[in-house]
């Protein structure tokens, strides 16, 4: 049975556009993802939809503790978008700069959202996530390229993108930055294993490199959208109930 969020719980999420909460995993769950991954070695499966046939990545996206407040904050059913195990090692590990992931994941509504669980300690040291709260409310920003690549993967893909009516086409993506947000507007979060951070696709968000020389930075990062919402990106069409 989950636990709902409260009346100031939910009112934070809406104004600030996250919500940071302890304990949605408890320490023997954390464990256990962590031990399949060990035993996956360098057979890590990759790709998005790891939930669709990994037991300890559907155990995290469909966990009680998480849907029950995704459904509450999303306002319907739950769908599952993609799920990402993020291990990112000591020195230098880069992050993934200041961003809305509308801008990756174009969802009409606009009801995506994440909740993202620490599996380690996180923080600033070793590239805890980091949000800049209130950005919510100013709607999709301008973004140009990564700016310090020292700190921040760069990337470019194409990606297939099919809309409601059967249209088709393809679209080239490149690693966004929104340079307009300076340092001051950043808030570094510190959240132990087990915790987490639900944030709304038009949150600005990101990391930094892990500066530590021992400290990984271990993160499960589920996308949700609302049942009655269409994905463009073909590869992220195939959305599974979360409840
Ligand atoms: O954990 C990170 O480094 C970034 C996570 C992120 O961008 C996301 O979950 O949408």
């Amino acid at each position: 049975m989950s636990v709902q969020l409260t009346d100031a719980q939910l009112l934070h999420y809406r104004e600030h556009g996250y919500l940071v909460l302890p304990d949605l995993l408890s320490k023997e769950e954390v464990d256990a993802f962590l031990e399949c991954d060990r035993q996956y070695g360098d057979q890590r499966p990759s790709g998005l939809q790891n939930h669709q046939s990994e037991a300890p990545y559907t155990a995290i996206a469909r966990h009680p503790n998480v849907v029950g407040k995704i459904r509450q904050m999303i306002g319907g059913s739950p769908r599952i978008v993609q799920t990402m195990y993020m291990a990112k090692a000591p020195a230098g590990g880069t992050g993934v700069a200041l961003h809305q992931d509308t801008h990756y994941i174009r969802n009409e509504p606009n009801t995506l959202m994440a909740c993202w669980i620490a599996l380690s300690d996180t923080g600033p040291t070793n590239g805890g996530l980091v949000v800049v709260p209130g950005s919510h409310h100013d709607g999709l920003q301008s973004a140009g390229r990564v700016r310090e690549s020292d700190q921040h993967a760069d990337w470019k893909q194409d990606y297939e993108m099919r809309g409601p009516d059967g249209e088709q086409w393809t679209q080239t993506m490149t690693s966004h930055d929104i340079h307009t947000i300076g340092p001051d507007d950043v808030e570094y979060l510190e959240v132990g294993p087990g915790g987490g951070v639900f944030f709304s696709s038009l949150t600005v968000h990101g990391s930094y490199a892990n500066q530590t020389t021992d400290l990984p930075r271990l993160a499960f990062a589920t996308h949700y959208v609302r049942e009655d919402t269409w994905v463009y990106r073909g590869d992220l069409q195939d959305l599974t109930p979360a409840e």
